[in-house]
């Protein structure tokens, strides 16, 4: 086996909007790397990367893949994103084991809210990045038109570092503007540069040189003098500049006719980070620290996605910082605190599994079948500890009710949702204990979609889905008094006992107080569990609409008993029985959780967004611009929230986001809560 050095390697994301062609990019790169022998097609479902039947079924990624290949010397770790939304935990994951990206843009659609999004993520991150201009041999692509929306939505820092020769149809090959030589079809042949392009060629190099030479000191001197740059010069300033984010490279393409593909190769190993130049973010007790990458030091791996294979079981990714992995050993994992055997370690390509002795500092790789470990925990030496700072991923806002569909399926249901919410750091499943539903929260319809699909291909489980209960309460608004006789005679000995009850309304939050009034021993003392067992079992259930009661004090001040047929059972049907009375008199209300929730969108949006959320019953608290955004304080009741997923995505396409967490209980107004409660009722009749 190969061993490369870290400057060797090159770990490289490709992120874009959805379908702008990363998948096929990613096809045209293993191909022309020699990697694979046939250049496969999206829409065929026969990538490499896109091989799980729900891509293959939805022509879209949904998961990330690593994609190793060689390229002159190097080890280039490709890794293919998803571009829709509600994956982007799996985006997130990619870039955390990145040293660089590549945007992909449509030259025929332009720049799209998700690369857009990418964009700004690339910018937190700090990733060095280059554009890829694709589909250049689609109808209707421009290569400066979407170039000029390149440069107007990210900056004049965004520079041509290639011109496309032809477009559309005639879509035939790239001017490198450096080496100013062209080059054309698939195999990048060089060719006499069309004289109909020289002059634009010479006047993008003359910005490219400029552009190199402003972030270097000593070159602009030069440049200014009037001196020549060697291309020696201009390739090392470019490759500070795209390092440091000074400059972003624009090179251009058609992934699906494979051309241009070895030239942004070439560049990939040229300018883009080695996992040398980029040092390893840790967590420690004190501030924010960084590690140098190294292959001589000490072991620090970072367990960046874990998949869950029915029949391999559990799958676990690795990027190693410092040090290697061996297969066969036993490792600390630092986050859980304990030793972790690692068997085999392989490296995957799509599906394909190569078998390694080590993985070393750079590189990616897996391992199956880790008893301990979980996503972002660390692995490493027990006698040098350390932890890698984890990836963080969205919170999942969009929740739905899962139901078994058998009783088959019910018996499955708990161990497949656990390893479903494994494999994928943005699902959760909980219980509400209040409406007993079972809740899958991920962060969109279409990602609890397919986590249902998954669920029934992988773990042979079916389920349906629906939006969860809300899980109302109820309590009462004036105090008031209650008895309650429970007496029978039969047969031999009879039952009796009789309680009266005085409620009061409490504040929200205090939930039931139970408080023991009697006097004189009109209720026996040991009688007295009895009634509170029999108050704690009606509250349950209230009187309105069957929602538990809240918020109440109930306080037993007298009661008869009857020496012989007084017991246990009689006191808690009487204190039930009190309290039921006592709740109907006591002018009953639903009471609705409401949420702080905070949605973040773009400030031309805030219009749109407050007269919904206005619909929505919600209270905006605030408002607070943050660059080109606004983030949006609001107080809603968590009724009117339960698929804002789906609204906010539609209002703002898909580029505003959202967090909330249940606040408090309140009063649901009269005529909604007529309705409420007419529907139980007509549910249990
Ligand atoms: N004409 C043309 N079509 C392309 C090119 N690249 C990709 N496509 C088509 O665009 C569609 C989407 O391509 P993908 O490669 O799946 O795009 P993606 O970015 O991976 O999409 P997601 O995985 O959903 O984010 C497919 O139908 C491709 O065949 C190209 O260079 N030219
Ligand atoms: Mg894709």
């Amino acid at each position: 086996m190969q061993q490369y050095g870290l400057e060797d390697i090159r770990n490289l994301v490709l992120l874009s909007h959805s379908g702008a062609g990363k998948t096929s990019a990613s096809e045209a790169i293993l191909f022309t790397t020699g990697a694979t022998t046939r250049l496969g097609k999206v829409d065929d479902g026969t990538t490499v990367s896109d091989y799980d039947p729900d891509e293959i079924k939805r022509k879209i990624s949904i998961n990330l893949s690593v994609l190793p290949c060689q390229w002159k010397g190097a080890k280039i770790n490709l890794i293919d994103t998803p571009g829709y939304s509600d994956f982007v935990g799996e985006v997130k994951a990619a870039m955390r084991v990145g040293e660089g990206a590549i945007i992909v843009v449509c030259a025929a659609s332009g720049v799209e809210v998700g690369s857009e999004q990418m964009w700004t993520y690339c910018e937190q991150a700090d990733l060095p990045r280059f554009i890829f201009i694709n589909k250049m041999d689609r109808e209707n692509a421009d290569f400066y038109k979407a170039l000029g929306q390149v440069q107007s939505k990210f900056g004049s820092r965004c520079v041509p570092l290639q011109l496309p020769i032809g477009a559309q149809d005639s879509f035939q090959g790239i001017v490198d503007l450096l080496a100013m030589k062209s080059y054309t079809g698939s195999k990048a042949e060089e060719a006499e540069m069309p004289s109909s392009l020289s002059s634009q060629a010479e006047s993008f190099r003359e910005k490219l040189i400029e552009a190199v030479a402003e972030t270097d000191d000593r070159l602009i001197e030069k440049y200014l003098d009037g001196e020549e740059l060697s291309s020696e010069e201009l390739g090392n300033a470019l490759r500070q500049a795209t390092i440091s984010g000074k400059i972003v490279p624009v090179l251009v393409g058609s992934a699906l006719q494979n051309i241009g593909t070895s030239l942004l190769l070439d560049a990939v190993c040229s300018y883009l980070p080695s996992p040398e130049e980029r040092d390893v973010v840790i967590t420690s007790d004190s501030a924010k620290q960084t590690i140098k990458p190294s292959q001589e030091a000490s072991l620090a791996t970072l367990v960046f996605k874990t998949s869950a294979d029915p029949y391999v079981g559990k799958l676990t990714y690795l990027r190693v910082y410092t040090g290697a992995i061996n297969s066969n050993s036993q490792v600390w994992n630092a986050t859980r605190g304990g030793m972790e055997r690692i068997g085999q370690l392989f490296t995957l390509r799509g599906k394909t599994q190569e078998p390694v002795p080590q993985l070393r500092a750079g590189d990616i790789g897996m391992v199956a079948k880790l008893s301990l470990t979980s996503t972002g925990d660390t692995l490493c030496n027990q006698d040098k500890p350390v932890k890698i700072a984890p990836v963080i991923f969205p919170k999942p806002v969009f929740g739905e009710a899962v139901r078994p569909k058998t009783k088959a399926d019910l018996d499955k249901l708990g161990e497949a949702l656990s390893r479903l919410t494994e494999e994928d750091s943005t699902l959760r499943m909980h219980r509400e204990a209040d409406t007993g539903e079972t809740i899958l929260s991920g962060l969109g319809e279409t990602h609890l979609e397919i986590a249902a699909e998954k669920m029934l291909r992988k773990f042979g489980v079916a389920v349906e889905m629906e939006t969860p209960k809300v899980p109302y309460k109820e309590t009462i608004t004036t105090s008031t008094k209650a008895e309650y006789k429970h007496k029978k005679q039969t047969g031999g000995h009879g039952q009796y006992g009789h309680v009266f009850l005085e409620l009061e309304p409490l504040p929200r939050g205090s939930g039931i107080e139970f408080v023991d009034k009697i006097v004189g021993g009109a209720i026996p003392k040991n009688y007295i569990p009895s009634v509170e067992k029999g108050v704690n079992e009606a509250v349950q259930e209230g009187v309105l609409a069957g929602y538990p009661v809240i918020d109440i004090k109930a306080r037993v001040y007298d009661g008869t008993f009857h020496p012989v047929d007084s017991s246990d059972i009689c006191f808690k049907i009487a204190g039930a029985g009190a309290l039921r009375k006592g709740l109907s008199q006591g002018q009953p209300i639903l009471l609705e959780p409401l949420v702080n929730m905070t949605v973040t969108v773009p400030s031309d949006f805030t219009g749109d967004i407050i007269s919904d959320l206005n619909s929505k019953r919600a209270r905006v608290q605030g408002m607070n611009p943050e660059g080109e955004m606004n983030v949006i304080e609001t107080q809603v009741p968590l009724a009117e929230i339960l698929r804002y997923a789906i609204d906010l995505k539609s209002i703002t396409q898909g580029r505003g986001s959202y967090t909330f967490e249940v606040s408090h209980y309140e009063e649901v107004p009269s005529h909604i809560a007529q309705k409420i409660t007419a529907q139980r009722q007509a549910a249990k009749a």
